[in-house]
Parts: structure tokens; C-alpha cells; sequence
């Protein structure tokens, strides 16, 4: 249990923090032993176990496949329009595809920054939660998210979709940080979205679910994470603000959103993070504010500094238990001009992130990895800005080019929990099951009489919206009974979900767990029984569809195991 100890540590800190040598100590401290092992979270399946670090580079260009690093990641945005090339091809979302396929046809794994809220009629930035709450726009919008899940689907490799960044901060603003703030997402009359809530927290859950819908399971979805929507900038303005507080505040917001159990039944797989959007020299220079970081590694966490952010990064991955990636973070080094970037050597404005990480050594990328980090995505935030093409350094050098090209071709920055899958406790021992199903019995009514047709379900993972489970059974009025036996993987408390729409009852062992038995929209609900691995237990479900959209799905989890819809081989069917 060395979190417990983390967290000691941490508010042993919090609580003499008024100077900075008990920082200057805590920073020590975790330094070396810890190294990058105490990120909370899994690596996502698919990510290679080092922090993976790319640029912005748009469609049909190849400067960085001819710069000779090994970059991860190749990144840019998808705007409004994005599904028909704007207006240029076919409304299917090909242009995106061809996009992932030119990335990974040079060697990278394409990322999406999904930007296209702002671009949706109705309005600037200050009109994103009116946009959420219209029902017409919403459909329009999820059903252009939809055919990227589908071409992401079509890729078939690992592709990184980052969500609305800027989006999600407005909503926070825009609604008070109330995530039960009205949305039109089942209202959206999209039928994928028909469970969903009506709320800012059923926007986030839109996108789990059409992934879900799609199967596109290679989409690695991250949810946007702002440092400044909360009213306060922890990273530039508020950085003596004690930061605990800050993102308790932040996680309620987005929590309901995607980041823990929901109703879906899955979750976002990162954060997503965007350390400035501009050089931190243009603030100074051109509007008079000073947003530097200093880079110093005895910076007190209360201060305008690196320390402070990655300790803002270390307690949100520990909060929610997912790794961070950052992107467009800026190109400036201290050798830039500081003028308009035009594309003459080192035009652009100073920022000093780009040294931070790359100009001694890979201390600094371990000790981000430490907090939660697993992709650093580099690229300018707007016109004017530092970019890699023409970063020249004090050697002459371009800097991106020279030294995070060195650090990366030696095989880049090593992080633990790699393989996407989480170290399993040494007391989780699976007994994998041998099953085929449950024995599933339908009935043309809601009492479950007039038996009609039966047969073996593999699992109970059903979402039939407004339509019927099978051609003989009708949409409305039915309902069914699996029977069977369930054999845990895992010795310990299980606990079991249903998630209905209508009524469902479950029984484990003979034993009436979940009792639901009314009409009801889709609703989760939970118990927990303790069971042996390899052991068979009775299980019999029982469900009925009323009207409108019909849900009934059998879910579990336990300390070992992720919840999941209770798989096949576990499942074995009742002969009558
Ligand atoms: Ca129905
Ligand atoms: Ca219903």
C-alpha cells in the first residue's frame, strides 16, 4: 500500500507548506526510490511502456518522418467540417481516416484533438453549454462522432481521441460546475444515446457510449481536464492557492462525466491536460503577463513553477487513478527572438518547456511520468507562435530536432505499468471458466408468461433501444429469465450491477441480491456477494421490458477485476 504512504507524505507537506523547505525536502524524498512507479492508473492497452512524445503535424505533411527522430505521436485537430474534408469528400468521415492512415503509414500513432463545439452554428465559446442544451445541434454533433468511432473502428490501431479541449472548461464555467445542468443527450433523439441523462455529465458519457456502440475498443478516449475553468488558473495566476481543494472541486465536475462508474459501464482511459496554449514570452511581451515557469527542481509547489504543476498532475492521478497526456504544449526555448514567427531561424517567442524536458538529461520527463504522464505532445496553440521547423538553438541546432530527437532514438523515457494492464494484486489468482452462457427464455409479456423462445445466451449485455430482443417477441410488453450457474474468477467479494430499463431481479446462490422490480429508465444497480474462484453458484435474472427503450445487462467486478459485463466462459447454462 505505498499510496498510503503518498498521501501521508503529501499532506504532511500540505500542512507546513507555508515555506519551501519542506517542498525542497518532499521533492527529494520521492526523487529516487519512487522513480516513475508511483503513478496511480494503467497504461491504456495499446501504448507502449514509455512516455510517448509527438508533434502537431497536418495532413499530406512529412517533416516528421524526414526529421530522423522517433516520434510516438503525430496529432492535429478535427474541426467542424472535418466529416465531409469541408465539403470536399464524401460525408463519411474518410478525410479523418486517410489522416490516422498517413500517420501510422509513417510510423506514428495518429491523435485526434476533437475541437468542433466552437464550430457548431449557435455561436463563439460563450454559446457552448446552449449548444449542449439543443437538441438538433446535439445530434448533429454525436452523429459526427459517431463516424469517427466508426473510422477509427475501420484503422484498427491504437488512436488517441482527445476531447474538446477548451469545451469542457466552458461547459464548467457555463454551468456553475453543476454536472446535472440540463443537455439535450437523450433528447438528442440519437437511439445510441437513448439511456443517457439529460445532463452535462450525459455529454461527457455521449462519447463513451458511441464508442461503446461502434466497438471501436482501439479508440483510446481522453476527457479534457482544464487548469483555469474552476476560476482559478492554478498553473499561471492562482499558484498560491493550496491545490487539493482545487481539483476535489474539478474531479466532482467531471467525475459524473466518465471518469468512474457510470452507466455506460466503461470510462475515459486518460486525462487530458494542455500546460499553455501560446510561447509563455508572447503573454509577457505582447499582453503584459508573466506566465513563465520556473523551472527550478526546489521550486515550492506554491509557486509559478514546474514543481507545481506536476504536483497538480500527481494529485489528479491519483484522485481519478488515470495517467495524463499533454498536448500542445509550446515550442519556444530561451533562444527564440521573441518576435512573430514568420519562419526565419529561432522567430517566435521564448517559453522554457522544451528545455525543461529535453535539455538535461530525462529527469524531468521522469518525474512528469511520476505524476501520471505518458504522452507529451508538442505544438503551437495558435499563429506567430515558436514552432519545430525552425526552433534554432544556441548550437545552431534545431532544438526539437537535435535533443528530444537524441532522448527519443535512444528509446525514450521508460514507464512502469506498461502493457495496459494493471499489476495485479499477488492474491488475485484466476480460475478461468470453461462456460457457454445462460440458458436465456423469453416471454411475450411482462410477467413472464407465454413463454416464446429460448435459447443460450453467450452473456446478458443487451441494449435493445426501442426494438425488439428477436423477430417473435414484441418491442414493448416482453421479458425474459436467464438461468444458469456463474463460476467468479476471483475468490473474494464480487459485487454484481444490473443496468435495466425496466424492471430486473437477480439472484446469486439463492440468494435475492438486486430487486428492481418496476418501470424505470435505464438505472444501475448494485450488491456484493463473497464467492471462491472455480466454485459454480446458481444465478437466476429475471427482467421485464414496459415501454419505450429496453436495457438489461449483467455486469460484475471485485478487487481483482475491472467491471465488465460478466464474460461467456464464466456463464454456464441451465438444461431447462
Ligand atoms: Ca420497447
Ligand atoms: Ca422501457
Amino acid at each position: 500500500m505505498y499510496y498510503s504512504k503518498w498521501f501521508g507524505l503529501f499532506f504532511l507537506a500540505a500542512a507546513a507548506c507555508s515555506g519551501t523547505t519542506e517542498t525542497t525536502e518532499l521533492a527529494d524524498s520521492r526523487a529516487e526510490p519512487l522513480a516513475a512507479s508511483s503513478a496511480s492508473g494503467v497504461v491504456p492497452s495499446g501504448l507502449p511502456a514509455r512516455v510517448v512524445v509527438g508533434l502537431f503535424e497536418d495532413s499530406g505533411q512529412t517533416w516528421m518522418k524526414d526529421s530522423g527522430a522517433r516520434w510516438d505521436v503525430r496529432y492535429r485537430y478535427f474541426t467542424k467540417g472535418w466529416v465531409n474534408n469541408w465539403g470536399w469528400s464524401a460525408n463519411d468521415g474518410s478525410w479523418g481516416l486517410d489522416y490516422l492512415n498517413e500517420s501510422a503509414q509513417q510510423g506514428y500513432l495518429p491523435a485526434v484533438q476533437y475541437y468542433q463545439i466552437v464550430g457548431e452554428a449557435g455561436g463563439g465559446e460563450s454559446a457552448t453549454l446552449q449548444k449542449v442544451q439543443t437538441a438538433s445541434t446535439m445530434r448533429s454533433y454525436f452523429g459526427d462522432f459517431k463516424i469517427l468511432m466508426q473510422r477509427v473502428k475501420d484503422f484498427g490501431k491504437p488512436t488517441l481521441v482527445l476531447l474538446e479541449a477548451d469545451a469542457v472548461g466552458f461547459l464548467e464555467q457555463q454551468s456553475n460546475e453543476n454536472p446535472n445542468t440540463y443537455a439535450a443527450i437523450a433528447a438528442s433523439g440519437m437511439p445510441e444515446l437513448a439511456g443517457l441523462p439529460d445532463t452535462v455529465a450525459g455529454f461527457g458519457l455521449a462519447y463513451l457510449k458511441l464508442k461503446q456502440a461502434v466497438g471501436a475498443s482501439n479508440a483510446i478516449l481522453g476527457l479534457h481536464v482544464s487548469a483555469w475553468a474552476s476560476s482559478k488558473d492554478i498553473a499561471s495566476y492562482s499558484v498560491t492557492d493550496p491545490l487539493g481543494p482545487e481539483v476535489d472541486k474539478v474531479y466532482n465536475f467531471l467525475a459524473p462525466m466518465g471518469l468512474t462508474n457510470n452507466v455506460t459501464g466503461t470510462q475515459y482511459d486518460v486525462l487530458v491536460g494542455d500546460p499553455l496554449d501560446r510561447d509563455a514570452d508572447y503573454y509577457r511581451v505582447v499582453q503584459g503577463s508573466d506566465r513563465m515557469w520556473d523551472p527550478s527542481d526546489s521550486a515550492s509547489i506554491n509557486s509559478r513553477s514546474f514543481n507545481r504543476y506536476a504536483e497538480w498532475l500527481k494529485l489528479w492521478n491519483q484522485k481519478a487513478a488515470k495517467r495524463w497526456v499533454l498536448w500542445q504544449i509550446p515550442l519556444g526555448n530561451s533562444n527564440h527572438k521573441n518576435v512573430w514567427n514568420n519562419g526565419g531561424p529561432a522567430e517566435g517567442y521564448k517559453d522554457n518547456r522544451p528545455e525543461y524536458f529535453f535539455a538535461n538529461g530525462t529527469s524531468h520527463i521522469a518525474k512528469f511520468a511520476d505524476s501520471g504522464v505518458i504522452g507529451l505532445l508538442f505544438g503551437a496553440g495558435a499563429s506567430g507562435q515558436s514552432s519545430y521547423q525552425n526552433d534554432t538553438y544556441t548550437d545552431g541546432q534545431l532544438f526539437m530536432k537535435s535533443r528530444a530527437g537524441a532522448i527519443l532514438n535512444a528509446g525514450g523515457v521508460p514507464i512502469s505499468t506498461g502493457g495496459g494492464t494493471p499489476p495485479p494484486p499477488a492474491a488475485c489468482t484466476a480460475v478461468n471458466g470453461t462456460g457457454s452462457g445462460l440458458r436465456g427464455e423469453y416471454f411475450a409479456s411482462k410477467n413472464l408468461t407465454r413463454s416464446t423462445l429460448t435459447r443460450v445466451d453467450p452473456n446478458v449485455d443487451f441494449s435493445w433501444g426501442s426494438a425488439a430482443p428477436n423477430s417473435a417477441l414484441p418491442a414493448d410488453r416482453f421479458s425474459a429469465r436467464w438461468t444458469g450457474q456463474v463460476s467468479p474468477r476471483f475468490s473474494g467479494s464480487t459485487t454484481f450491477y444490473t443496468v435495466s430499463d425496466d424492471g430486473i431481479r437477480l439472484w446469486v446462490n439463492g440468494q435475492l441480491l438486486i430487486d428492481n422490480w418496476t418501470d424505470h429508465g435505464t438505472t444501475e444497480n448494485s450488491a456484493s456477494i463473497t464467492l471462491t474462484a472455480g466454485q459454480k453458484y446458481d444465478l437466476k435474472l429475471e427482467y421485464y421490458e414496459a415501454t419505450g427503450g429496453a436495457v438489461s445487462r449483467l455486469l460484475w467486478s471485485s478487487a481483482c477485476e475491472a467491471k465488465q459485463a460478466i464474460p461467456k466462459a464464466q456463464l454456464y447454462p441451465a438444461s431447462k
